[in-house]
């Protein structure tokens, strides 16, 4: 009998264990906010801007991006370091959010790219929401306010 018992409190475990997987929250997204187009050197591009968190024990990968009819190219775009220079490229393989970490869309660091833009994004115009697929097959939608930058949000200098 010993032996059963031990079968039913393994069982349990895994059925445990099995219901915590399930749970698992994935990624989440905070303070989605789009730079405004005014004056902006180039009005016909601008970014979007969003923290992800990762709470699981994967990394998950950002993969795509869809904003609808804002923009004619959305791209997901990576900051890298060219002749002593920071300059922007798409991120071909995506936007990494490290397992129980994050990663922070913000100036500076890697973003969302909205080029050849249908209008333009005065600051409080409007509200642009994006679908953000992940490698792990999941999907958020997060809607992005216009902003103006101020240092304030530059979190990419003060994370740590
Ligand atoms: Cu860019």
């Amino acid at each position: 009998m010993t032996h059963m018992k031990r079968v039913i409190a393994l069982t349990g475990i895994l059925l445990l264990a099995g219901c915590a997987q399930d749970a698992t929250p994935g990624i989440l997204t905070g303070e989605p906010w789009v730079r405004t187009t005014d004056e902006a050197q180039r009005p016909d591009m601008t970014a979007v801007y969003v923290n992800l968190t990762n709470p699981s024990d994967s990394d998950v990968t950002l993969i795509d991006a869809d904003c609808g009819d804002v923009a004619e190219i959305t791209e997901l775009h990576e900051m890298i370091m060219r002749d002593g220079e920071m300059v922007m490229q798409e991120a071909a393989d995506g936007i990494v959010v490290p397992a129980g970490s994050h990663e922070h869309l913000a100036p500076g660091g890697p973003h969302i790219m909205l080029m050849e833009l249908n209008r333009e994004l005065p600051v409080g115009s409007e509200e642009v929401t994006c679908e953000l697929t992940f490698d792990d097959g999941s999907t958020r939608e997060i809607v992005a306010p216009v902003k103006e930058f101020t240092e304030e949000q530059d979190t990419y200098h003060t994370h740590d």
